[in-house]
């Protein structure tokens, strides 16, 4: 079906005179529209291989924006969805596929912060979201992805994989398997710990790129946090950990050339502090765990890397055939650098936590 017929399913206002494709997700297919009337928006096919339900997610996405807006000073401070002309907040196409649309807002996104003070902004983005949905009734919510970030299931599920060998690719991998089984205890720790319930349950992200960030274009403060796909019951570590492993690497996510791939402190402390700032209500307890947050996250993204690179690229959009094992070799690295550069977080977090928290 045309996308301007697409579009044209849903209130908005004008005609719609052109759809590009834009962003750099790996999940969704995303356009922006523009209409005759020069209003902008951003039309979205949800993928129905990685969300199951697409209904059932629209409806905890629509209660997590209304529960938003109530909560934020400037309306494009919460995503506004549109409804189509049958009062839905989606459109099912012939082809069976579910699609979405949003205002555009005035801002943009970024896929490396060009200063420290945008990692900042998006600490503060991250950060004010955790808080603000403190008290947003978590039951209510459906599990989009179920265990998503439930390492100890992350880890049995590449072994299936494993065992499989569904494209023959396991021989070219061992000793990339060998490195993560070989960590397999530690970034699993914090799945136990949230089992014994010594870290609690709280309404989180789960995927906390920077470029699921808007800034604002003239500011380029922190307007509003997109992709909201995933906000489940989670670890407040699993959100803190997934921004420091995307923002505050010193290369790109799939960048080929491991021997670029480190940490910056800096910009480890620079994230911390925007984000104790902004989520004031974490325990001690999850405060002296980021360090370990962030490397579960790192480690736990390079299995499912290497989990759709040995199922044939079935999960994640791929630009070419090696593109799933280039992308988790360069988290293995990060991984380990962040391991080996543990003490040091330990330091930053405990020095930023006492100027911070009083
Ligand atoms: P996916 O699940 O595919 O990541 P997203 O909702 O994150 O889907 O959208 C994909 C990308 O599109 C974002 O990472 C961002 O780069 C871009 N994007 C989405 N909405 C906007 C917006 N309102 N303004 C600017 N960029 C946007
Ligand atoms: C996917 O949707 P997107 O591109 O923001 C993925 C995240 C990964 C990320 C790695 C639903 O995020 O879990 O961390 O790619 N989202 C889903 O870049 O699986
Ligand atoms: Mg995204």
């Amino acid at each position: 079906m045309q996308l301007e017929k697409i579009a044209s399913s849903f209130r908005i206002d004008g005609c719609p005179v052109s759809c590009q494709e834009f962003g750099s997700g790996h999940i969704n297919y995303t356009v922006k529209v523009l209409t005759d009337s020069g209003n902008e928006y951003v039309l979205q096919r949800i993928n129905k291989f990685v969300f199951k339900d697409p209904v059932r997610l629209m409806d905890n996405v629509g209660s997590v924006t209304d529960f938003l807006r109530t909560r934020v000073e400037d309306p494009r401070m919460a995503l506004h969805f549109i409804s189509t002309h049958d009062g839905k907040f989606y459109f099912l196409d012939e082809d069976e596929e579910y699609w979405r649309m949003y205002d555009f807002i005035g801002g943009f996104c970024l896929d490396a912060p060009e200063s420290e003070e945008d990692f900042y902004q998006s600490a503060i983005a991250f950060g004010r979201f955790q808080h603000m949905l403190s008290d947003f009734p978590a039951h209510t919510l459906f599990e989009t992805i179920p265990e998503f970030h439930n390492t100890v299931d992350r880890y049995r599920q590449l072994r299936e994989s494993i065992a499989a060998d569904a494209c023959g690719r396991l021989a070219g991998v061992k000793e990339d398997i060998a490195f993560m089984l070989d960590r397999e205890e530690l970034a699993c720790r914090l799945q136990k710990l949230r089992e014994s319930g010594e870290l609690p349950l709280r309404v989180t992200h789960n995927d906390t790129k920077l470029n699921n960030v808007l800034l604002e274009k003239d500011t380029r403060k922190a307007l509003c946090v997109l992709d909201l796909d995933t906000v489940m019951p989670g670890l407040s570590l699993y959100d803190f950990g997934d921004s420091i492993r995307f923002g505050a690497a010193t290369a790109a996510e799939d960048e080929p050339d491991i021997s670029k791939m480190s940490m910056d402190l800096h910009l480890f402390e620079v994230y911390t502090r925007g984000y104790l700032e902004a989520a004031t209500a974490l325990t001690d307890r999850e405060v002296e765990l980021l360090p370990l947050g962030a490397f579960v996250i790192t480690l736990e993204l390079a299995t499912r890397f290497m989990k759709d690179y040995l199922d044939g690229d079935v999960y994640f959009k791929v630009a070419y055939p090696e593109h799933n094992l280039v992308r988790a070799r360069a988290q293995m690295k990060l991984a380990a650098d962040m391991q080996s550069k543990f003490d040091e977080m330990n330091r930053i977090v405990a020095q930023v936590a006492a100027e911070v928290r009083k």
